[in-house]
Formats: structure tokens, sequence, C-alpha cells
């Protein structure tokens, strides 16, 4: 079949839940512990990456399948984080900045490598909006975040990225964000687009998740709240159970 994942993604039976793993925040027991509530949990996707990731990524992708049967998507951010041992690829372009390298420079450089391999490509587009707080993504990245007042300017570029081709729009607050993507926000994007809507940054509670889904997204990422209390996990990723799609 073509495209399982983003098939998977598209079917609208239900909101999709996504949790964020940086392969440097664990080791070999801690990711068996981390699996077995995953098992036990409603997560769909599993996302890999980080701002900064030193090298166990083969390692962690390769035990998560092996222990979830979760399909893993890769989350790069940056060239040093590829495997062809991940199930997709997210290959972002980080539309709401105007850094070349991050909007077509590096995508150049991978895409020899993505054509050997047997990943599956999602072009996305990555809108970052302050959380307040500097994220590393932007400071990683040297581009500015839109501003969270600024609706217009997230409909339009999420509206930008979908005509560039872009199979999911990712409107995101950065990992740790202080403040998440505004629900006007959510719901404005959403009504705008088409692909999927993804949204995540500084999701700490199973209402941030619900308010996130009933303002429009389709997928949640949860990334820092998972680190930095695992229990959390069962809870906010059954939120998508009790909402009817809308
Ligand atoms: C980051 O959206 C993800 O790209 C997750 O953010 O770590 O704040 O959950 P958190």
């Amino acid at each position: 079949m073509k495209d399982p994942v983003y098939k998977m993604i598209l079917n609208t039976k239900a909101k999709k839940f996504v949790l964020l793993i940086d392969p440097d925040k664990h080791d070999e027991a801690s990711l068996k512990n981390l699996a077995g509530l995953i098992r036990a949990s409603a997560v769909d996707f599993i996302f890999i990456g980080g701002s900064l990731v030193s090298g166990r990524l083969d390692k962690t992708v390769v035990k998560l399948k092996e222990l979830t049967q979760i399909p893993v998507l890769l989350f790069p951010g940056n060239l040093l984080q590829l495997t062809d041992k991940a199930d997709a690829i997210l290959l972002l372009s980080l539309i709401s900045g105007r850094n070349p390298d991050y909007l077509i420079g590096n995508h150049v450089l991978a895409a020899p490598f993505l054509k050997k391999s047997n990943l599956e490509v999602i072009p996305t587009g990555y809108i970052l909006v302050s959380g307040e707080n500097q994220s590393s993504v932007e400071y990683i990245s040297n581009t500015k975040p839109i501003p969270p007042d600024k609706t217009d300017i997230a409909t339009a570029t999420a509206i930008a990225g979908e005509m560039l081709g872009n199979r999911l729009i990712y409107l995101e607050a950065g990992s740790g964000a202080c403040k998440r993507v505004p629900a006007g926000m959510i719901t404005a994007v959403k009504n705008n687009i088409s692909v999927p809507l993804i949204v995540g940054g500084g999701l700490r509670t199973p209402e941030d998740v619900r308010e996130a889904y009933l303002s429009g997204a389709d997928m949640v990422v949860v990334g820092t709240a998972i680190e930095n209390n695992p229990d959390l996990l069962v809870e906010m990723s059954r939120v998508s159970n009790h909402i009817t799609f809308i």
C-alpha cells in the first residue's frame, strides 16, 4: 500500500494523539518502562526528534518499534536526525520563518538519502507561534515565530503551506512553551485548510489536550509533560476517545 502512515493520519474516525520522544532522554531501561505505558494507553503515533539529538536515534527507533508496534515518525530538528529504521518522516518546512536552510537547503542535502530509504516522506508545513518564552526551535533555526495575536498571519501561512503541497500543517508553540497556541488561532487555521492539522507545544494536562481538539486540532503532540510525569500518558492519550470528530 502506498503512503500507509499518511492514510492512517487521514482516517477521520478519531482525533489522534502523538507522543514526542527525545532519544537523548532515554536509556534502554527507561524506554522499556515507557513502552509499557504506551501499550496501556491510546497513543496513535510516536514522533522522534529534538533540537539536539546526540546519537541514540537508530537504537531508540528500533527498540520502540519492537516494544510498541506503533508507527514511528521522524520529526527531525536537523540533518543528523535521519535514520531509515523509522516508518515515515515529517519533511518539515519551517514556513513561519524566512531561513532558506529550513525551507529548502536541508531538504536538498537530505533528498538523496530519503530517496534511497524506504521512509514514507510526508511534507509538512511547520508554523512556529511564540509561546512567550524563546523556544529551542526559534533559537536554533534563527527564525522569528508568529506573534500569538496574529491569527491572520498564521492562517495565511497555513493556507500558503497547503497550496505549496504540504500534506500536513503543524501549528506549534515550541517544546516546553509557557503559552500554548491560542484556541482561536487553531480554529481559524483549521477552518482554512483541508489537510490534517497537528497542534503541539506546552500542552500539560488532559484539559489542554481536550481544548486543542475542540478548537480544531486533528492530532496533538505532547512531549515535555510526559517526560516530567510519564503517568499522565494514559489519561492524556485517551482524551480523544471521548470526543466526536468535529
Ligand atoms: C514540540 O509540539 C511538541 O515540537 C511538543 O511540545 O514538549 O511542550 O509537549 P511539548
